[in-house]
């Protein structure tokens, strides 16, 4: 009889920089321009995502 660890996939315990989440316990990008909550562009200037950051 096997005991079962009670968590097959595992917790996302990963830390990323600024600019970066979680996923796949790996850091991917954030993309701010999806949400306008996570990036400071003016409404009128175009937003760029780009690596860790974003441009505006
Ligand atoms: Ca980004």
């Amino acid at each position: 009889m096997f005991l079962s660890l009670g968590k097959s996939g595992g917790s996302p315990n990963v830390s990323c920089p600024t600019g970066y989440m979680p996923k796949n316990r790996k850091c991917e990008d954030v993309d701010e321009c999806s949400d306008s909550n996570l990036n400071a562009c003016d409404k009128n200037a175009a937003c760029t995502n780009t690596e860790g950051s974003y441009t505006c």
